[in-house]
């Protein structure tokens, strides 16, 4: 009798997108994910003023809809829970708006499904982002605080501010983010609370192409001064709790422990 074949089992894929405005984005952003390896996708609409639930409906998306706006760090909040709820066991938040390569989810996933790391950036930076579109003060800020933040976190990472990343079931059970911010923040603090937590070098990423047009950003100068400056005091909160000098209950919290 043949002896049977190892199963590599497939891990259960949950891909969630934080969504405002992403009407004229979604079908394209949508068609690029490799839906063979997908079990769900979830949009979160944040009151978007255009057609992204109806587009999303036809699309077949389980689609939930806030009563009222949150901001980008909000919609994630119920991105995440949503995913664990539906038992997954990786998560992919992908931004909506075709400005991330949906194509490079099964690089992203690969070393959270094979046990290496349990969050992974995919980053423009190991790329060109400037011959992709980035504007050059765009450039030079996120490198500015990339450096500031690898310095604070003792990592190497090529750059912190991508729309792209995925998750393992076991970070997201263990980190708090329902303690983060509602606005853009969000993710710098999820990756202090990913350090604090002990899990520093479960942190990996893999390359992305970089894309800028139209509808892909609507962050402008103003926007991107109190995300920088807000980024710097996540950076700040941190030290103060890694020194003592502070301690800082959003980065001491776990949501379980084992
Ligand atoms: N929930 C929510 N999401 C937002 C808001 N503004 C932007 N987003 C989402 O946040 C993501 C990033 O915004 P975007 O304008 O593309 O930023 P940029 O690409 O960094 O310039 C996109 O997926 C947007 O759909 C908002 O006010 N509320
Ligand atoms: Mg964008």
């Amino acid at each position: 009798m043949a002896t049977p074949e190892p199963v590599s089992r497939t891990p259960r894929l949950v891909i969630v997108m934080p969504a405002y405005n992403a009407a004229r984005t979604l079908e394209r952003t949508y068609a690029d994910i490799p839906h063979d390896l997908v079990e769900r996708i979830i949009l979160v609409d944040d009151v978007s003023g255009d057609e992204t639930v109806e587009i999303a409906r036809q699309l077949g998306l389980h689609v939930i809809i806030h009563s009222q706006n949150r901001g980008y760090g909000g919609n994630q909040k119920t991105c995440y829970d949503a995913a664990l709820e539906a038992g997954a066991e990786i998560v992919v938040m992908l931004h909506p708006d075709y400005q991330y390569d949906a194509t490079r989810i099964p690089a992203l996933i690969a070393p959270i499904a094979d046990g290496t790391h349990d969050l992974v950036l995919g980053s423009r930076f190991l790329g060109d982002p400037l011959a992709g579109g980035m504007p050059r003060w765009k450039y030079v800020s996120n490198r500015f605080l990339t450096i500031v933040e690898n310095a604070a976190f003792g990592l190497h990472l090529s750059e912190y501010h991508t729309g792209l990343r995925a998750y393992s079931r076991e970070l997201l059970e263990t980190v708090p983010y329902d303690r983060n911010s509602d606005d853009f923040v969000f993710d710098q603090e999820l990756i202090a609370q990913v350090v604090a937590t002990g899990m520093r070098r479960r942190i990996g990423e893999v390359a992305v192409p970089t894309r800028y047009f139209e509808e892909a950003s609507s962050v402008g100068f103003r926007r991107s001064v109190v995300y920088g400056l807000s980024t710097l005091r996540v950076v700040a909160r941190y030290m103060l709790h890694r020194l003592r000098i502070r301690l800082s209950p959003k980065l001491a919290a776990r949501r379980r422990r084992d």
